[in-house]
């Protein structure tokens, strides 16, 4: 028997997740072009996938765990188990605006464009503030949407803030904190609780061993 866990293949949370592994002991060969890989001293396989496909590998069962930021698992809304905070991939989802729009509240969000990656999280934060605005899903360089007049505002992942600077927008609200989480399927047998819960312990030894 052997746990499966879905990494991110290449991008933000590829290295430190492999790092994480490697901390706890476990050893694997670095996978980048490859689908998969083995534990050599630990019943794990290890898959190399995108971030956005992680929460349904999960879900569907075809993995058991997955490493992938909390901002993707609550945006798929699978009734995944968060296991643990890693406690690497941190940043906010941020709502923001033009530096030149005057704004003092999220009222002065009302009846306007939104655009975003994030449409599910997005939403619930306008239920949730009882503002009405409409919401454009877009994929990618969000950060361009009010220069070209798409949307008036965005919400966005954002670490140093860097990118909204260099493209003249400025924060305005903060929607989500979101850092890298161990999420499990919700319906592992006792045999890979028990194999998870090896998993977990020597991960919360790395993580103190960093404090
Ligand atoms: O190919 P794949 O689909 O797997 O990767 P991806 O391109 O969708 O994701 P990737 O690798 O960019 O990010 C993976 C995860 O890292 C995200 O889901 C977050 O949980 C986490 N993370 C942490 C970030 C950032 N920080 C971040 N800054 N993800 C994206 N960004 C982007 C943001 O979208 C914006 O474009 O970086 C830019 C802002 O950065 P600053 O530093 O200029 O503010
Ligand atoms: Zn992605």
């Amino acid at each position: 028997m052997k746990l499966r866990i879905a990494i991110q293949k290449s991008g933000r949370l590829h290295e430190d997740s492999i790092k994480l592994l490697k901390e706890c002991g476990i050893d694997i060969n670095n996978g980048v072009n490859k689908l998969k890989t083995e534990a050599t001293n630990f019943p794990l396989e290890v898959f190399f996938l995108r971030d956005d496909d992680i929460p349904q590998y999960v879900e569907d069962g075809v993995a058991d765990l997955g490493i992938v930021g909390e901002n993707v698992v609550l945006e798929k809304g699978y009734p995944l188990e968060t296991v643990e905070k890693l406690g690497f991939g941190k940043c906010r989802l941020a709502i923001a605006v033009p530096k030149s729009m005057a704004y003092n509240s999220v009222q002065d969000l009302h009846g306007k464009r939104i655009a975003t990656s994030y449409p599910v999280i997005v939403k619930d934060f306008l239920k949730k503030v009882n503002i009405e605005a409409e919401i454009h899903e877009i994929s990618g360089s969000v950060e361009i949407a009010p220069g070209i007049g798409l949307a008036e505002a965005i919400c966005d992942l954002v670490s140093s803030g860097s990118t909204l600077f260099m493209n003249g927008l400025k924060e305005v609200e903060n929607v989500l904190r979101s850092e890298a989480v161990l999420v499990a399927n919700s319906k592992l047998t006792e045999e890979q609780k028990q194999l998870l819960r090896k998993l977990v312990f020597r991960i919360q030894a790395v993580k103190k061993a960093k404090n």
